[in-house]
């Protein structure tokens, strides 16, 4: 592989970063950066002027030390002073340096002093009020520290996953058309199915004339190319979206991929297991001494440490690693599970489509039922049913079925539960639906025990099904509201009503936590779409991936169920 500038200027920052923090002598630092600059806007390829063996201190900003060092980075694809660094001090250090008002001395203190290797480890430790003890830093310190890791995390703006999906597919696309291309993944938070990406970071196998990385920051949405290297390139999109592309072989496919899948934290407990038994696991494979002992696939790199196959999704280092070793992994549900949708809206009252426009839509999804359920009077922005109205679509619904067989319409209702939590309409209308879908749209700022306590008085209503979008986050323009979620859940449990993931990917709530604190409660979830239009009902694919995520199983959802089940479960909770 050719080295690029932007390799070599990519590990001269590096090295400066590890200087400072070791508190090297400051000249030699300015050395590095200054070199790290003149190498990235240089209008030559480096590699030229080495194979043309051209004098390179000749160069503004370039010395002997430096001259060398590209020299032997073109080479051998890197420097031995960096390897020697990386030996000193954790990867993750450096990411320290990012956080505002930090600075090298006071990160070089933290590592050395308190053993913070990451910004985790920095989050924590000012919570425990670990900071404030060191000479120097002081309570105030502290509390800026949390204040500045915010301010940082609030300048990585993250996009929900189905922007990114969208954006992933036509580059993923686009790249899987070039020359000499064999493999295209979309890997990182994408992969996991995280309800927000910060970043899109696409894996490619080539052969080694492959034009990938020219096409790649060729691009047609590109706006900037932060870099461009040998393997590794960034750019950023027009939407302001950065994608990382990285060209790996094949023999190193799987074991890139598990890398660059992540989460970080997974991969880090994942080889702290390798290291145990005597392997070395990186983005190149798995080795043994310096043999390569797997990293074709991601199952053999698994296997390598006694493992089953770990579903991205699972990947947070939340117990998978555990339960591979034990083999008891859930079998996550999978999109064709679903056999229905017990949430969706119509024109009757905000949706965009009509009745006959949804059904067709549901049923041509291969859905065998449909539970039509509008919003209630209060919510007169979006033209909620009175009464008449409600009993006049239910009269629509019992008609269609009586001559429609392939699909079964079930009558519902998405009501309001009101501040007090008395539900918007009353027992006599409420007891003639099959299912009653609540939840909150308005008294959004109450305290965490009103709020709860209004959530579990609508679910003693003798007629209360599900409850939809249960924390009312809103991705991007509303915080969730303050409640106990376990309190929820065991409540749904004594009362034996279901729990909504929302798969509306600007909602995704159930959050994937709670999902896991439903199974283990016994409460069967709703993975519905919420469809205000013919297409969202395609938004399911996302409330899959987050019930996959919250360790979900064909059976932990009540509408992987037959229609007959299904009708059986809601009966219980209508009477
Ligand atoms: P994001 O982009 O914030 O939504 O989250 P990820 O998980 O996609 O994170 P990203 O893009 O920084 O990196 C992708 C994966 O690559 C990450 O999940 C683990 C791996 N990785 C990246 N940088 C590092 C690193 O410095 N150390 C370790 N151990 N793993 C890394
Ligand atoms: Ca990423
Ligand atoms: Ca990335
Ligand atoms: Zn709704």
């Amino acid at each position: 592989m050719p080295i690029y500038n932007a390799d070599i200027a990519d590990i001269f920052d590096e090295i400066a970063d590890y200087l400072e923090i070791e508190d090297e002598n400051p000249f030699r630092i300015r050395a590095y950066r200054n070199g790290a600059r003149s190498v990235r806007g240089l209008g030559l390829e480096l590699r030229d002027l080495v194979e043309q063996e051209q004098d390179l201190t000749r160069l503004s900003g370039i010395g002997k030390e430096l001259a060398a060092k590209i020299v032997e980075i073109i080479n051998t694809g890197s420097a031995r002073a960096l390897i020697k660094l990386h030996e000193r001090i954790p990867e993750d250090v450096r990411q320290l340096l990012k956080i505002p008002n930090l600075g090298p001395k006071r990160v070089r203190r933290l590592y050395r002093d308190l053993n913070i290797q990451s910004i985790e480890d920095l989050t924590k430790a000012a919570e425990d009020g670990r900071i404030r003890s060191l000479a120097g830093f002081g309570k105030k310190m502290e509390t800026q520290i949390l204040i500045s890791i915010e301010d940082f995390a609030g300048q990585q703006k993250r996009y929900k996953i189905s922007i990114v999906r969208t954006y992933a597919d036509s580059l993923v696309n686009y790249l899987e058309n070039v020359n000499g291309v064999q493999q295209v993944t979309a890997a990182g938070s994408l992969r996991r199915s995280k309800e927000t990406v910060g970043d899109l970071d696409i894996l490619v196998v080539a052969g080694k004339d492959s034009p990938v990385m020219e096409r790649f920051v060729k691009y047609e949405d590109v706006t900037r190319v932060l870099s461009r290297g040998s393997t590794k390139s960034s750019i950023v999109l027009r939407n302001g979206l950065q994608v990382d592309l990285r060209l790996v072989e094949a023999q190193s496919y799987g074991a890139a991929l598990q890398y660059f899948t992540g989460s970080q934290t997974h991969n880090v407990a994942l080889r702290q297991l390798g290291r145990r038994k005597g392997l070395k696991i990186n983005e190149y494979g798995v080795f043994k001494f310096e043999e390569r002992v797997a990293g074709g696939t991601e199952q053999s790199v698994y296997e390598s440490v006694g493992l089953t196959y770990i579903p991205p999704e699972l990947r947070e280092n939340r117990g998978e690693i555990e339960a591979a070793g034990e083999n008891r992994l859930p079998r996550l549900i999978e999109m064709q599970d679903l056999k229905g949708d017990l949430h969706a809206h119509t024109d009757w009252s905000d949706g965009r489509n009509s009745f006959e426009e949804m059904v067709a839509a549901a049923q041509e999804k291969g859905m065998t039922y449909l539970a039509i359920t509008e919003h209630s009077g209060r919510l007169t922005i979006a033209g909620g049913l009175s009464a008449d109205r409600l009993q006049a679509q239910m009269d629509k619904i019992d008609q269609y079925n009586d001559k429609h067989s392939n699909i079964e319409l079930l009558k519902g209702i998405e009501v309001e539960i009101l501040e007090d939590g008395r539900l918007d309409l009353t027992e006599d209308i409420l007891g003639r639906l099959d299912l009653v879908v609540g939840s909150i749209h308005s008294h959004f700022g109450l305290s965490q025990q009103q709020q709860t306590e209004r959530i579990l008085r609508a679910m003693d209503h003798r007629y209360f099904s599900i409850l939809a979008h249960p924390s009312n986050r809103s991705i991007d323009e509303r915080p969730p509201i303050q409640v106990d979620m376990i309190k929820v859940i065991q409540a749904a449990r004594d009362r034996g009503c279901y729990i909504e993931l929302n798969s509306n990917p600007k909602r995704l709530d159930l959050y994937d936590t709670y999902c896991q604190a439903a199974k283990a409660e016994g409460v069967l979830v709703a993975v519905n779409s919420d469809a205000h239009s013919v297409n969202s009902f395609d938004h399911l694919r996302y409330g899959v991936g987050q019930a996959r995520r919250g360790w979900l199983e064909k059976q932990d959802v009540i509408n992987t169920r037959s229609l007959a089940e299904v009708k059986k479960l809601l009966k219980k909770t209508m009477g």
